[in-house]
């Protein structure tokens, strides 16, 4: 097949699935064209399948706010044209779905029928999405696309809750490279950054409110007064001086809490940690989590959303309230045992292997065709 998928370039979850799903599927042989507004930050290897198609804006005084919608609709057009695209596949609704309706309109018009996928990923619906500046247009476009999946069982519910869609949607849940997220021998790092054998706690994030990093940081701070042990936080983003201030008036230093930034391989880190921590107060699914897990690191988190469909209470990991930071220490505590740790691990591990790349991206396949084939019979 032909795709056009279009993303957000960004460290963000939608981001990132986009792209890793873009990167199997040419290297099952599909030709796959990358449309967005930067170089998507894992589309970081050679594939004589894969193409890039920047989407420009060109400067003009009048414009309060650049039109990207708009340019973006018109570099679909011209991709689905001159590449011969059989399907478009659109990640995060705003403002990927309805820049597709448009591009699909227009090329109704040349005489080109292309099919359009959407993937809702989160905030899209449960946050930006549900606003009333939005909500008209996400509905509408939900519905004109041709096929519609979410990432998780929950998220599927919470449309359908709070949108009118007509449209079946098909639950396909995020996926994990297991050859690269797997536990590796990182001693040394862990030899410098824990000298005294200290338990390495764990959040990546892009540090925005709906994560909750402050409670990251107080778990922390009620697991060390019973276990030596760090905390290792990865990403960077709004809440960021927020955090460290935060940090400060409980006393911790950098030697407590060392910040990472935005870290590619994230998996070096997780191979040397003992417990991932995701408070977040929604959650789509948690790819941060599942990375972590694959990487043989259990996971304390909230409720929330998709996340128990994710994290096993009491296999994987454990599951608390949102915001509920005393259980947070206590489920930590409990997992971090000696006589807990292996077998929450190795459950991690184990369950991450139910999201294999491999399992999940013919499901994506499988979406694309029936609606090329629909496209094909309604013609
Ligand atoms: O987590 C974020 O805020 C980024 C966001 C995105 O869309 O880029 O992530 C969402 O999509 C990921 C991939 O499908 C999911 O794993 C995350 O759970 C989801 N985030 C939220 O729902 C908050």
């Amino acid at each position: 097949m032909n795709i056009g998928i279009v993303c957000y370039p960004t460290f963000g979850g939608s981001g990132v699935v986009a792209t890793e799903l873009g990167k199997a599927l040419a290297l099952k042989g599909h030709r796959v064209h990358f449309i967005t507004y930067s170089q998507p930050v894992r589309l970081d290897f050679f594939n004589e399948n894969l193409f890039y198609h920047e989407v420009y804006i060109p400067p003009y005084p009048l414009f309060q706010f650049p039109p990207y919608e708009l340019a973006l609709a018109s570099k679909m057009v011209d991709i689905v044209q001159n590449e011969k695209l059989d399907v478009l596949h659109v990640h995060y609704a705003i403002p990927h779905a309805s820049a597709a309706y448009m591009a699909k309109q227009i090329l109704i018009t040349k005489g080109i029928r292309v099919p359009v996928i959407t993937t809702l990923h989160g905030t899209d619906i449960t946050l930006v999405g549900k606003d009333a500046s939005y909500e008209p247009v996400v509905t509408f476009s939900i519905n004109q696309s041709d096929g519609v999946t979410a990432v998780s069982a929950d998220l599927r519910k919470e449309t359908y809750e709070y949108f009118a869609i007509e449209k079946d949607i098909e639950v396909i849940p995020n996926f994990i490279n297991l050859d690269r997220f797997k536990k590796q021998d990182k001693s040394h790092f862990k030899a410098a950054i824990a000298p005294d054998g200290e338990k390495l706690l764990i959040h990546t994030s892009n540090f925005r409110s709906v994560k909750r990093v402050e409670d990251v940081v107080h778990i922390f701070d009620g697991v060390r007064k019973h276990v030596p042990a760090k905390l290792l936080l990865v990403g960077d983003g709004p809440d960021r001086p927020r955090i460290e201030k935060i940090c400060r008036d409980l006393g911790l230093t950098s030697n407590d809490v060392r910040f990472l930034g935005k870290l590619e391989a994230v998996e070096e880190v997780l191979s040397v940690s003992d417990l991932f921590l995701m408070p977040s107060e929604k959650e789509s699914f948690g790819l941060a989590a599942l990375e972590a897990m694959s990487c043989e690191v259990p996971v304390i988190s909230t409720n929330a959303g998709g996340i128990p469909e994710l994290n096993e209470h009491g296999i994987t990991g454990m599951v608390s309230n949102v915001g509920d930071v005393e259980d947070m220490v206590k489920n930590a505590l409990f997992v971090l045992e000696d006589e807990n740790l292996p077998r929450f691990k190795a459950a991690a591990r184990a369950h991450a292997e139910t999201f294999a790349t491999d399992k999940i991206v013919p499901l994506y396949e499988a979406c694309y065709q029936r609606a090329i084939d629909a496209q094909l019979t309604a013609v």
